[in-house]
């Protein structure tokens, strides 16, 4: 007698067939991550009808004929809040979507006719997109999948002058600590708060470069043990023979056995149960964002990419390879909120884009990954105008600032390659945060969300 097909089989067959996607969204936080994937969603959802898709093939070709949501595979992994967030959209005044926490999921089924069809014009198939946003900084913590406790209490030791501000107080509660210390619970947890603390701080002032991810977006283990660690200064003084000799209750013995249970049951899972899965990834960078926090951050940013950027790199002797085996086979980056700049600006975006990413661009074109540079906006904010002044025409932007301000302003140059000193002393950069536009019929309005969507899907879409 026949078994009927698992659930997993099935989708393994749909796979191969080509008929199934499994697309991530990732980015630092406030990168536009919900923005993004909210207007993927709307833009698909529309694309039978007053679509906005002009680039990406299928629509153009009026062979996509829309999307519908159907119940997710993964029962156990959140729905990605795309109702919310559009009810924030739609709200008087309207809102950006609130911010997000870990991984959440969504199952689009897509409608196409393929180009080709058999059945002389009358077929039609359909593509499952799973898709799925989850934190960027969740990707930090591949690298501390290489350390042991030691190593990497050792390469903790924070860099920056501004950025060690932020840890000060850990810095005092920590100094004069042993190792074989005898600390109790309530005192650990007191430190390994004043760390997380610091790495909040850094952040909400710009930094990306922090480690252990999960500190930052705790999600479900706010307040568990294994959250509560840091590391341990001044560990090479130390003869590592006596370090491994000390109690089970010793403060040495204690933090490393917490961050060993961090790599084993937080990160490796992650890696295993979700990200080994993905087909598709696209990144999203707030680059204008960091070009406005001044030059710390930003080459705080680019340090906090190359980082994330290695859990692509798929090189045989890469980390990830040796311990799972993931499939990405092309992958988008992306710079947001393009919307922030003029339209002549935005090529000068991706240019720095790829000037930020160049050393894991290179790795990825080694390793035989697709890669694509954009430059876009999910949910174009402002509108585009001519203004004349003394006989010559300005392009400026319109839009309106959080605090409902009508707005006219002229951003400044984006530099088309990274940012040299002479830039940060000459012009630095200033920009506002704009209110998104009230809603009208039809999809979202954006700037290259077609191509990226082109580049992401198209090829499914035959
Ligand atoms: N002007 C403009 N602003 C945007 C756009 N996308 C995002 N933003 C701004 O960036 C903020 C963060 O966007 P989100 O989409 O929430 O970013 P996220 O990566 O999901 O953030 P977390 O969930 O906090 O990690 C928004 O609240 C907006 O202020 C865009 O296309 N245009
Ligand atoms: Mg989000």
């Amino acid at each position: 007698m026949f078994k009927p097909l698992t659930r997993e089989l099935n989708d393994l067959i749909e796979r191969t067939r080509d008929r199934q996607l499994r697309l991530a969204v990732t980015g630092l936080s406030r990168a536009g991550k919900t923005a993004f994937l909210t207007s993927l969603i709307h833009q698909l959802r529309h694309a039978g009808v007053e679509a906005r898709l002009d680039l990406l093939g299928a629509a153009r070709e009026g062979r996509l004929l829309g999307a519908r949501r159907v119940e997710q595979q993964d029962l156990g992994v959140p729905r990605f809040p795309f109702d919310q967030a559009m009810a924030a959209l739609d709200a008087h005044p309207p809102r950006w979507p609130e911010a997000t926490r870990g991984i959440s999921e969504l199952r689009l089924v897509l409608r196409y006719r393929p180009r080709k069809s058999r059945l002389f014009g009358s077929e039609v198939r359909e593509l499952t997109l799973d898709l799925f946003d989850y934190p960027g900084e969740w990707l930090l913590d591949l690298p501390l999948l290489a350390h042991d406790f030691n190593s990497w209490s050792q390469q903790q030791r924070t860099s920056g002058q501004q950025r060690d501000e932020f840890f000060s107080q850990w810095h005092s509660a920590v100094t004069g600590l042993k190792p074989s210390d005898e600390l109790d619970e309530t005192r650990l947890a007191e430190i390994a708060e004043l760390y997380a603390t610091g790495l909040r701080a850094a952040r909400e002032a710009g930094f990306s470069d922090l480690q252990p991810g999960r500190f930052l977006l705790p999600g479900d283990l706010d307040g568990a043990p294994v959250l509560q660690f840091f590391p341990l200064l001044g560990l090479d003084e130390h003869d590592p023979g006596g370090l491994a000799k000390l109690p089970a209750d010793s403060l040495y013995a204690t933090l490393k056995r917490r961050f060993r249970y961090y790599q084993q049951h937080i990160v490796k899972p992650f890696y295993r149960d979700h990200f080994q899965r993905f087909d598709r990834q696209i990144v999203l960078v707030d680059v204008l964002g960091a070009l406005n926090a001044g030059p710390e951050r930003f080459d705080d940013l680019s340090r906090a990419l190359s980082r994330l950027m290695e859990s692509f790199d798929y090189g045989q002797r890469s980390l990830l390879n040796r311990l799972f085996s993931p499939r990405i086979d092309r992958l988008a980056i992306a710079a947001t909120k393009a919307d922030h700049v003029t339209p002549e600006q935005h090529s000068r975006l991706t240019g720095l884009l790829e000037a930020l990413l160049a050393e894991p661009i290179k790795d990825l074109r080694y390793a035989d990954v697709p890669v694509k540079a954009f430059s876009l906006a999910s949910i174009r904010a402002t509108q585009v105008r001519e203004v004349s002044d003394n006989g010559s025409t300005l392009t400026a932007l319109r839009g309106t600032t959080l605090s409902g301000e009508p707005t006219l302003m002229f951003p400044g140059d984006v530099p088309s390659q990274l940012p040299t000193a002479d830039f940060w002393a000459r012009q630095g950069f200033d920009f506002t945060a704009f209110r998104p536009l009230p809603r009208t019929s039809g999809a979202l309005p954006h700037i290259r969300m077609d191509a990226a969507i082109d580049w992401l899907i198209g090829d499914k879409l035959q």
